[in-house]
């Protein structure tokens, strides 16, 4: 079996891989099978002029392969293009975008840096997968250094249509690179033909069959590959006694019958303010709802060095304080805020606990949180989740009540709904929702991007 050799923008500790959830474990499966390596930074930041090399770990069969970034890599590569650039624009966020001809710089120089420590550690018969917006130019990078071995790259953010693309500073240099890749997944049918028809209509590729894709002198594999959770693991995880005895918490703590829960980095692309609206609507629309329904946001922070991050929560705070200061009484507060993150069994079993999971963002690449909580619920009784139309999710999601995060009254409505929803709609939506979020589980979601990866051969013309 050939060695699998992931690369990321960070690392997971493979001895805390169960508490950071999904993904970090399927990739710490497959890399257990194949004797793999992870390869990238360690997220630790040196001063300029230093370049210490890499950081060879041995954990059971898998090796960490790690190095930190310099104060000016930091800057212009991680903060600077992939952070002030890529994350908003890749989110339909032009306004946002930060460009800096220098961090453009940066994001090449470390490509180039993690592509020459990278190739020194490769095996022939090795398969690279790259991941995230982060590492676009790692394959091509790596092919002008001669790696001939199978490089498959997976974007976790969503693709924008072919007109915000066109507004990404050298997009079509980004673009070009990604067809050093024998094989490019995406999140969604959405997200693929969004690249497709960039390619076809700007840069004239042609599309030569079903998920095949030449342009710039190479054909790759162009594809969907939705990724999912360990559903069994989190339901595990949402029954434990432990689990049993917090919801027994929530519920008596707390006069309110019901609860809505949403769980989100505190990102602006997940709707968090529009959330709050919508649940301030739901008080003054349908005022049954005061006293007896209890909203809780959990929103640990991240990124906290980018500017955009620090004006959201300051805004956030402030709404959550108006909705309690105009609608709380003495026994009952209406919105609990939690700017933490959060043990993963107390997320599943505020999942399990709650009526409604409302996960509303603005656009989003897939959204785990919506499938764990389908995930977390009891079949004879399960909750009502509330998804975002433009969550990656909401395509295999449909059984939802699919909303429109802007719209704060259609989600208040939608809100209203679920949390009157009799108990055979509940078991019908819950059926379908389920059995979607197991076939596509993370499992299968990394067996189907490594056999891909395994049979494509991108063929080269000139
Ligand atoms: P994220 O934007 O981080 O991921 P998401 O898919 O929701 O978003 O995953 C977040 C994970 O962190 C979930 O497993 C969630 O349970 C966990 N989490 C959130 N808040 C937490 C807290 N307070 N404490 C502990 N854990 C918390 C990116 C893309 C997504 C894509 C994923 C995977 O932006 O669109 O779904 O990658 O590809």
């Amino acid at each position: 079996m050939s060695r699998l050799i992931v690369a990321s923008n960070r690392v997971a500790d493979l001895d805390k891989a169960v508490q950071s959830g999904g993904l970090a474990v399927a990739l710490a499966d497959a890399l257990h099978e194949r004797r793999g390596v992870w390869f990238g930074w360690d997220g630790k930041v040196v001063s300029d002029g230093l370049q210490p090399g890499l950081n060879l770990t041995q954990h059971g069969p898998v090796r960490l392969a790690t190095l930190p970034l310099t104060q000016r890599d930091y800057d212009e590569y991680y903060l600077g293009f992939s952070n002030n650039v890529l994350w908003p624009c890749f989110h339909y966020r032009l306004d946002l975008g930060r460009i800096d001809p220098k961090s453009i710089d940066g994001y090449r120089r470390v490509n180039q840096h993690f592509a020459q420590s990278l190739a020194a550690l490769l095996e022939p018969d090795d398969l690279i997968w790259v991941h995230d917006y982060h590492l676009i130019p790692l394959a091509a990078e790596l092919r002008a250094l001669g790696v001939k071995q199978r490089i498959g790259f997976f974007l976790h953010i969503p693709f924008p249509p072919p007109d915000i693309f066109l507004a990404v500073p050298e997009q079509e240099w980004l673009a070009r690179t990604l067809f050093s890749y024998d094989v490019i997944g995406f999140q969604t049918s959405v997200d693929t033909n969004n690249f497709r028809r960039y390619i076809i209509e700007h840069v004239g590729g042609e599309e030569i069959s079903e998920g095949r894709v030449r342009a710039f002198g190479r054909t790759t594999t162009v594809k969907a590959f939705p990724i999912g959770i360990d559903v069994e693991a989190f339901y595990n995880m949402a029954h434990t006694e432990t689990a049993e005895e917090q919801i027994m918490r929530l519920h008596r703590r707390s006069m309110a019958s019901s609860h809505i829960v949403g769980v989100d980095r505190l990102d602006y692309t997940k709707g968090l303010p529009d959330r709050l609206k919508a649940f301030r609507r739901l008080l003054e629309l349908y005022p049954e709802n005061r006293k007896a329904v209890t909203m809780m946001q959990i929103a640990p922070p991240t990124r906290e060095d980018v500017a955009a991050y620090s004006d959201i929560r300051e805004e956030l705070e402030g709404l959550s304080g108006a909705i309690n200061g105009e609608f709380g009484d003495f026994d009952w507060t209406p919105v609990r805020y939690i700017h933490r993150a959060m043990q993963r069994e107390t997320l599943a079993a505020l999942f399990r606990g709650s009526q409604v999971g409302l996960v509303t963002p603005l656009r989003d690449g897939m959204n785990l949180v919506a499938k764990e909580y389908v995930a977390a619920q009891d079949a004879d009784n399960p909750g009502v989740l509330v998804l975002s139309r433009f969550a990656g999710a909401a395509e295999e999601l449909a059984e939802a009540i699919l909303v429109n995060p802007y719209d704060n009254d259609e989600v208040a409505l939608a809100l209203q709904k679920a949390l009157t929803m009799r108990l055979k709609e509940r078991r019908e939506r819950y059926e379908a929702l389920i059995t979607r979020v197991r076939e596509h589980d993370v499992k299968n979601w990394q067996e189907t991007f490594l056999t891909e990866l395994r049979s494509a051969g991108a063929e080269i013309i000139e």
